[in-house]
């Protein structure tokens, strides 16, 4: 609070503009009647709910974290190792295809091809008479995470209020109305998984089951869902399967759902006891008492950032009706809006003790979700990751770091029984049982590096904290990542160069190929088996640890393949140079190198910058929505922020229901089509990466500003690696009039900025000199040619940033402002 209001003081002070704050509200005139992207979402990580706002028939539809189906179980396929060498040989040939007929036999598993993430069911809550209304309104308040439906009956105005408490981990529904005794329903519920059971006891509504059988795996998630009612005033009555209120002042609908998961390999747990534990806990508060601590919990990890773009009065339509006309009218505060939203759905469906938010988040509806709304691991769980560390939810990164741990258990037995392997190794898709098998056909599954992209997770949140004690406990999952490689890299007979096979870019086949998607050591390979040497090599080195393994490791990195500019100006996704420059791939796996990787850079590479440049173009825009979440972020450091808006305005567009279109729905959720969060994460990540950017041996503010938001605009909160923290950055025509910078663990602060600044002290500021001494910014010699360390100050081509150095101490501040 404090910090609020410092922070309003310094922007009327400093820049002389007082933001009008429009508050964060998703809302509608209109219920979201039979469309589940029509409902909002609540959830606290560990419950997450939709809810709906219909008048006569509501209904909140229920999630919980560890509703899967399924049971553990493992889905290598053990003939793999008898057949490798076979398959190797014939992609070293040019015989893709004949490998990858192979593979889909002997790599691919024969089990389970990933479990389920499944819904519990909804609760309805009917309300005879309320046919005829007026005055409806219904919003999501992303400033509190509440969920409010309103309209009036004659003189009586009805309310219903819904949270996802992150205080007490329940959900729950409050409804009161302007006059006494006006509050009667029937509440029931409603499920669509079979094994399901619903009862009444005790003036509780119970449903109850075990989750499905799927692909030969058991289900054994056993849940359970009690809702209870209390009213002030009126009568309860209950039949078989339903409550009924009637005549009550106000009630409240009490939610707890839990399940027996214990851990991936464990489900002992007691469902009935731990649901009746939180209902019980939250049952002796008001609602006003669960209201308040859960906004004062929500609001801890909310409140960190605050972005503002400026407002226009297109803010004062409905939310569906801003994503209508987003693209002709201006409204920058749309983008503040949804950029928040993104981290409201972080803080809703990843907590930590949670599962990591999958494909939908903590979000699903149906019995089998697309793509069984579990995590692929070739791109879209890494991508709900990207904002936590930046937008200041650290914390919110744990579920998927535990997730990273426990793969590097399950994919050792993968590593060794299927490729004779040290180490462990992890396809392109996982679930809650941490299955770490080939799925899908061979075109797709046949891909190594989804456990060794994941870990690369621990190092960044290293680089973010500098915690040596977490760094300590990640270790031997970085180096079992590693290791794996170690073992598995092998000489291309030609090239020399060590290489992985079989191999692929995700989900893409050059025409070259006849049509197979296999190869031998791909770009995008080359890039994370580098990342993965260099974060162990690293490591190693800050914890005075396993000298003898760095060094190898060093020498395996300088046989990897550099990356290769094509023949037509692109970056080459294969080894050989053979990308079609009209191939519209959704996926651009190369350009990892670029985003999240720091390997392509402005300053360091820059041939291999307009390399990336040209292969953006070629692709062009129009993809699914994690596609251009991703593209937003490729723009931003590509230092193009105009591109990297157009990109936005694309993804603020009404979702068509077409394929590989993007867009949103109603209720901002990313369309894939179809729905799928990682688009939401991807474009909240990439909005930051338009005004901070940490990954290229510095701090660059305002990179990629585009000229929408140039006249004016402010954010605070944001964090940087290097334990630095934006507290301030006030902007105005393009300029950083002020930057306010706390240095959590001290160390040299090297800083670009659009402009010249000077330290509010009148201390003396020094211009950067050579590589920056801080070890968080020290940038990998990638294998590709870089320019020297001199020349990193400034790119040749048309740069006139200013690039300083600050030597902080821990925990100080700095403020910067314009010369
Ligand atoms: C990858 C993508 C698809 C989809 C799926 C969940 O396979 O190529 O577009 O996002 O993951």
């Amino acid at each position: 609070m404090k910090k609020t209001i410092s922070f309003i003081f310094l922007l009327i002070a400093v820049s002389g503009i007082a933001q009008k704050s429009l508050p964060l509200k998703l809302w509608y005139k209109q219920p979201a009647d039979a469309t589940w992207e029509n409902a909002l979402p609540v959830g606290n990580g560990f419950l997450g709910a939709m809810v709906y706002g219909n008048v006569t028939d509501d209904i909140v539809q229920l999630n919980e974290h560890t509703v899967w189906s399924g049971s553990p179980n493992n889905n290598d396929n053990p003939l793999a190792l008898d057949s490798l060498q076979e398959i190797r040989n014939l992609i070293f040939n040019g015989r893709q295809k004949e490998a990858e007929i192979i593979a889909n036999r002997v790599i691919i598993s024969k089990k389970s091809q990933g479990q389920m993430f499944q819904p519990v069911g909804e609760l309805h809550v009917s309300f005879p008479g309320h046919e005829k209304h007026n005055n409806y309104y219904r919003e999501l308040d992303v400033e509190k995470a509440v969920a409010t439906t309103t309209y009036q009956i004659g003189d009586v105005t009805f309310t219903r209020k819904t949270i996802a408490s992150l205080a007490d981990r329940i959900i729950v529904i409050h409804l009161s109305a302007s006059k006494t005794k006006n509050i009667s329903f029937t509440a029931f519920y409603k499920t669509i998984l079979q094994n399901s059971q619903r009862t009444v006891n005790n003036n509780q509504l119970i449903i109850a089951g075990t989750t499905s059988t799927h692909e030969g795996v058991n289900g054994e998630i056993k849940y359970k869902g009690i809702a209870q009612v209390k009213t002030v005033g009126g009568n309860i009555t209950t039949s078989d399967t339903s409550i009924t209120v009637s005549g009550a002042n106000e009630a409240t609908i009490y939610i707890s759902i839990a399940t027996n998961f214990k851990n991936y390999n464990d489900v002992s747990g007691n469902e009935s006891a731990i649901a009746f534990a939180y209902l019980n806990g939250a049952l002796k508060k008001t609602f006003s008492q669960l209201l308040q601590s859960h906004i004062s919990a929500y609001q801890k990890q909310f409140n960190r950032v605050k972005l503002h773009l400026g407002s226009t009065p297109a803010a004062d339509l409905p939310t569906d009706e801003r994503l209508k006309n987003f693209n002709t009218v201006s409204d920058p505060h749309l983008v503040t809006l949804y950029y928040q939203y993104g981290r409201y759905l972080l803080i809703a469906s990843s907590q930590p003790g949670g599962q990591p938010a999958n494909l939908q988040g903590i979000w699903n509806n149906k019995v089998r979700p697309p793509w069984d709304s579990k995590y692929t691991i070739n791109i879209n769980a890494q991508m709900n990751y990207w904002p936590a560390e930046k937008t200041n939810l650290t914390e919110l990164h744990e579920p998927f770091l535990k997730m990273v741990k426990e793969m590097s258990v399950t994919g050792q037995q993968t590593a060794k029984n299927m490729y004779g392997a040290r180490g462990w190794v992890a396809h392109h898709n996982t679930d809650i049982w941490r299955a770490t098998g080939a799925v899908d056909p061979a075109f797709w599954g046949v891909w190594l590096h989804g456990g060794a992209w994941s870990a690369l997770h621990l190092w960044e949140h290293y680089l973010y904290n500098g915690d040596k004690k977490f760094l300590a406990t990640a270790y031997s999952v970085l180096k079992g990542a590693a290791t794996f490689y170690v073992d598995f890299l092998i000489e291309h007979p030609q090239k020399k160069w060590l290489v992985i096979n079989p191999d692929m870019s995700p989900e893409n086949a050059p025409a070259a190929h006849q049509g197979s998607s296999f190869d031998a050591g791909t770009t995008m390979s080359n890039q994370i088996v580098f990342d993965v040497f260099s974060a162990v090599i690293n490591a190693a080195d800050v914890l005075n640890t396993d000298k003898a393994f760095a060094d190898t490791l060093k020498q395996l990195r300088s046989q990897l393949p550099p990356m290769q500019v094509g023949k037509y100006g692109q970056l080459q996704e294969w080894l050989d140079d053979i990308d079609d420059p009209n191939d519209h791939h959704r996926h651009i796996s190369h350009l990892y190198g670029l985003f999240p990787s720091n390997q392509i850079s402005p300053y360091r590479t820059p041939a291999l910058y307009s390399a990336a440049k040209n292969t953006l173009l070629q692709r062009g825009d129009v993809s699914t929505g994690w596609s251009m979440a991703w593209k937003v972020n490729w723009w931003a450091n590509m230092l193009d922020g105009n591109h990297a808006y157009k990109l936005i305005q694309n993804q603020l567009t009404p979702a068509a229901g077409k394929q590989e279109s993007g867009g949103s729905y109603n209720n901002l959720f990313d369309a894939h089509p179809p729905f799928q969060i990682d688009g939401n994460f991807g474009c909240t990540s990439g909005i930051t990466e338009m005004l901070m950017q940490s990954d290229d041996g510095c701090i660059h503010l305002l990179p990629a500003l585009p000229d929408v938001w140039k006249t004016a605009g402010s954010v605070s909160g944001l964090k940087a690696r290097g334990g630095f923290e934006i507290i301030a950055l006030v902007w105005k025509n393009g300029q950083v009039i002020k930057a306010i910078i706390k240095s959590n663990l001290g160390g040299n602060l090297r800083i670009r900025v659009p402009n010249a600044v000077k330290l509010s002290t009148g201390v003396a500021i020094n211009k950067a000199k050579g590589d920056n001494s801080n070890f968080f910014y020290q940038v990998e010699k990638t294998a590709a040619p870089v320019i020297s360390a001199e020349a990193i100050i400034k790119n040749p081509d048309n740069d006139d940033t200013m690039l300083y150095d600050i030597q902080t101490q821990k925990g100080k501040t700095y403020i910067l402002v314009s010369e």
